[in-house]
């Protein structure tokens, strides 16, 4: 049997992922959608694996194809799907988007795997072969998730690490804009500790990812697997919750464990705006001992952040960015409030959404009209402070004090090396991806502030924080 799997891409990462420098590799990490999907497939089965950032689509015959997709990708997959269906070949669709939205996928694709792709993808296989191919397949986790995936399928010099994997599913929190909580039904799921540590111990470098939601849920599966992981001697960066922050006996355990950088959903330091989105669980008033309490660990904290909220003005923009810098936040991955499709989000903003193209559903894409701001107004301040916070003076300013914190040179490199790679690409692209501003008009605006802001550090000597929110575009 042969099978083509296919993570699609964007226009924009096609574009840069085959590119020398700059090409995306720092933000390329994990394949486990298709790599959990090969290791499902009949074990004789002649497996081709694309990712499409940095690969073309293949000729030739595949007995089918499968394609996974979040949202933002769902076009591309769907241009995919009539190229090989015009060749008479089956396509089958999984993933985020097909999960949360059946009906549309089904316009595209032969059959869609809904869900996990445990118990559902060997059924299709087998369907495949005796040419009986159903339309819809629903997985489930259940306790038999392979041990392990077949990564030799990757060109590991492509991905900033191929070792990425996870010991829990789902989530038990319910924010409103995230599609977790509906892909898993609302469920939580752990891996058993053994298979998580054995997986790791195997991998032949010392670095890896945990993909989780949030690694840290249950705090007694996470005590158990960070005791695990211990004597390993790995270093691992996951997605965590700002509220462990005052765990001290959690947060040693993770050290221990050899953690040394979280992504955390911090989202908003607006209370009402984070009570609007049932994340109420997050405490603004807490984040900076929070942090504090993660760099005393020798952890790094990058943040997930969004702008747009209906309680947003277009004074977030700048309130954020001095936010972040008394936080001490060492990276942030912006993003602009997105409903997406199969969200309680999409749900009770249907009627203020004016962008249905999907490949904008992004983060990077204003693509509903804001209560109390206008939408350029939206996009605008999210492309100036992803800017901002990355412009190489205040990338430069952070030096210091990751130097001196404690967790010797990973603690420094990991977020420095993650500071330039954002500067590398909102510098060439913004964050659209087609920024029409363009890298030398992003040069002149950085080389004009930072001179700018040198003048100002003279003029207000002592006073640093003064210089700081001068930057405008
Ligand atoms: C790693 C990751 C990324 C990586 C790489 C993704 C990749 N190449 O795999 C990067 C950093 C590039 C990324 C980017 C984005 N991401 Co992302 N990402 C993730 C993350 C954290 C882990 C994905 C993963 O490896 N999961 C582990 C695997 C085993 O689980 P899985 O993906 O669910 O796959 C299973 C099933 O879905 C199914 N399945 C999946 N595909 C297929 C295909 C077939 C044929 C079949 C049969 C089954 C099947 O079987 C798999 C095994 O059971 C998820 C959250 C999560 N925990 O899943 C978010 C997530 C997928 N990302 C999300 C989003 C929104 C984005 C961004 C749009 C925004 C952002 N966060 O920056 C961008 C998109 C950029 C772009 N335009 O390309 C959303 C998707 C929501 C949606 N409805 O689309 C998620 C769910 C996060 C969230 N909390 O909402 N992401």
């Amino acid at each position: 049997m042969k099978i083509l799997l296919i993570a699609p891409a964007s226009g924009y990462w096609r574009r840069i992922g085959r590119r020398r420098l700059f090409n995306g590799k720092t933000f390329r990490f994990s394949m486990l959608p298709l790599l959990s999907v090969a290791e499902l497939s009949p074990k004789d089965a002649e497996i081709t694996l694309i990712d499409e950032q940095f690969q073309d689509i293949p000729d030739g015959h595949f007995d089918v194809v499968g394609i996974t997709a979040m949202t933002a990708l769902a076009p591309r997959a769907y241009e995919l799907c009539a190229h090989f269906r015009e060749r008479g070949i089956p396509v089958v669709m999984g993933g985020y988007h097909a999960t949360l939205n059946p009906d549309e996928a089904l316009e595209h694709a032969d059959a869609v795997v809904t869900g996990p792709a445990y118990g559902a993808w060997p059924r299709v296989c087998e369907d495949i072969q005796a040419g009986t191919l159903q339309r819809r397949y629903r997985g489930k986790v259940s306790s038999n998730i392979p041990k392990t995936v077949p990564r030799h399928l990757l060109d590991k010099r492509q991905y900033v690490t191929a070792h990425a994997t996870f010991a829990t599913m789902g989530c038990r929190n319910a924010c409103r804009f995230c599609s977790i909580a509906k892909f898993h039904e609302s469920r939580f799921f752990t891996r058993p500790v053994a298979d998580v540590v054995a997986e790791v111990a195997a991998f032949d470098s010392p670095f890896f990812m945990f993909v989780d939601d949030n690694l840290t849920q249950d705090r007694d599966y996470a005590m158990a697997l960070f005791e695990g992981l211990a004597p390993l001697g790995k270093r691992w960066v996951t997605q965590a919750s700002l509220t462990i922050g005052d765990d001290e006996p959690l947060l040693a355990a993770m050290q221990r464990a050899g953690c040394t950088g979280v992504f955390v959903g911090l989202e908003t330091f607006n209370p009402d705006a984070l009570a609007s989105q049932q994340k109420a669980f997050n405490t603004p008033e807490n984040y900076r001992a929070a942090v504090a309490a993660f760099h005393r660990h020798g952890m790094y904290v990058e943040a997930g952040v969004m702008v747009g909220f209906d309680h947003d003005t277009p004074a977030v923009f700048h309130e954020t960015l001095k936010s972040l810098e008394q936080a001490r936040i060492d990276a942030i991955q912006l993003a602009i409030v997105t409903p997406l499709p199969g969200t309680p989000l999409f749900e009770s903003m249907k009627e203020r959404i004016v962008d249905r193209d999907w490949e904008h559903y992004d983060y990077r894409h204003a693509v509903f009209t804001p209560w109390r701001m206008r939408r350029d107004e939206l996009q605008h301040g999210a492309d100036w402070l992803i800017r901002a916070f990355y412009s190489p003076w205040r990338i430069a300013r952070r030096i210091p004090r990751w130097l001196s914190l404690p967790g010797g040179w990973r603690l420094w490199a990991y977020p420095l090396v993650l500071n330039l790679a954002y500067l590398g690409r909102v510098m060439r692209f913004g964050i659209r991806g087609s920024d029409p501003a363009g890298q030398w008009t992003y040069w002149r605006r950085t080389c004009s502030n930072a001179i700018q802001n040198l003048r100002n550090a003279s003029r207000v000597r002592g006073s640093s924080s003064k210089s700081e929110y001068c930057e405008r575009t």
